[in-house]
């Protein structure tokens, strides 16, 4: 599997950015036997998004469960004017990640804007998605930028007659956010604030607080997607590091965790048992886990409590019509 890949990853999905001052290399054998070391093990949830388990994504994102995509897309189309409006046409449009999506073409097309600037760490998913939307808008000026937006960037401007200095919007779709602790995204949030300056914006897809339920099916699928898909985290430590975890004695667990707002992902180990990687041997009880993914939810009003404590107005939200799933238009000044 291809390297980039892995790379594209992780920074889509970083998991303990910024806490962990990633560079652009990914410390995978370092995290792993880190994190199996603890005395709560736990991995971070970068590490899922291997070829194979970016494929289990994809499945994870058309599961009938699995709300949050459809959702997104779904308030994304219901309300492009006023998205549109909020960000401004001809503004300088920063995604985090590359924009494959097909959110990313809808906004782009409704904003018109004076350059979009996809980041990411891997430079192949850049090449990738760069020549599809050269062919799509021609007219597009886009400025890929190769780094980590879990650091400070610096953002190109242009030159000449091709230099932009509208107002900076940084878009940063799919409720990745989700992942990170509050306070490493208030962290994060405080340093894009920093990145779009006075005069920017920014528009953060978000997964709202709902039924327990709803939300308990979306991570625990009935055809078992989900389960593969965490499990392949050990399948992968097997394949790369030569592990030796037995598959068949871990199981899938994910449960709503109403006190902290968050989906917990775990692997439960079924039996009493040890696994090694090289000379490294880990012993597990039975019923002990490994704690795999957090995936916070928050209600508007969270939402925009810790975006206002990072430096943002939130003066707009927009939501799905079955009010799971929201955008919010952050404004710096
Ligand atoms: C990509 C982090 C938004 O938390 O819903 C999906 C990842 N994990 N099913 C999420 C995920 C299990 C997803 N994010």
């Amino acid at each position: 599997m291809a390297r980039n890949e892995r790379r594209r990853r992780a920074t889509r999905l970083g998991g303990t950015f910024p806490a962990d001052s990633a560079t652009l290399a990914d410390g995978f054998r370092e995290d792993v036997i880190a994190g199996l070391s603890l005395p709560r093990k736990a991995l971070p949830p970068k590490y899922f998004y291997d070829a194979r388990g970016s494929r289990l994504f994809e499945k994870i994102c058309r599961l009938r469960e699995y709300y949050p995509t459809r959702s997104e897309l779904a308030l994304t189309r219901a309300h492009l004017g006023a998205i549109a409006r909020f960000a401004g046409c001809g503004c300088t449009l920063i995604e985090y990640g590359s924009g494959e999506g097909l959110k990313s073409r809808l906004l782009i097309e409704a904003l018109r804007p004076a350059a979009y600037v996809p980041v990411d760490i891997s430079q192949a998913a850049l090449r990738g998605a760069t020549a599809a939307l050269r062919r799509r808008f021609p007219w597009l000026n886009i400025v890929a930028v190769h780094g980590d937006f879990s650091q400070p960037l610096k953002i190109p401007v242009g030159a000449g007659a091709r230099s932009f200095s509208g107002r900076r919007v940084v878009y940063f779709p799919g409720s990745t956010i989700g992942n990170l602790t509050p306070a490493e995204a208030h962290a994060f949030l405080r340093m894009t604030r920093g990145q779009v300056g006075p005069r920017g914006a920014m528009l953060v897809g978000v997964d709202l607080k709902k039924d327990a339920r709803v939300l308990h099916a979306a991570y625990n699928d009935a055809g078992g997607v989900t389960a593969a898909f965490n499990l392949n985290l050990l399948a992968r430590i097997n394949r790369e590091l030569g592990g030796d975890f037995d598959l068949r004695r871990f199981g899938h667990y994910a449960f709503y965790n109403v006190a902290q707002g968050r989906i917990e992902m775990h692997l439960v180990s079924l039996a009493a048992q040890a696994a090694s990687i090289g000379s490294h041997r880990f012993e597990f009880e039975a019923g002990e886990s490994i704690h795999t993914e957090n995936s916070y939810k928050y209600s508007l009003e969270e939402f925009r409590a810790l975006a206002r404590r990072a430096g943002f107005r939130a003066p707009r939200a927009w939501l799905d019509r079955r009010g799971r799933f929201a955008l919010h238009g952050l404004a710096a000044d």
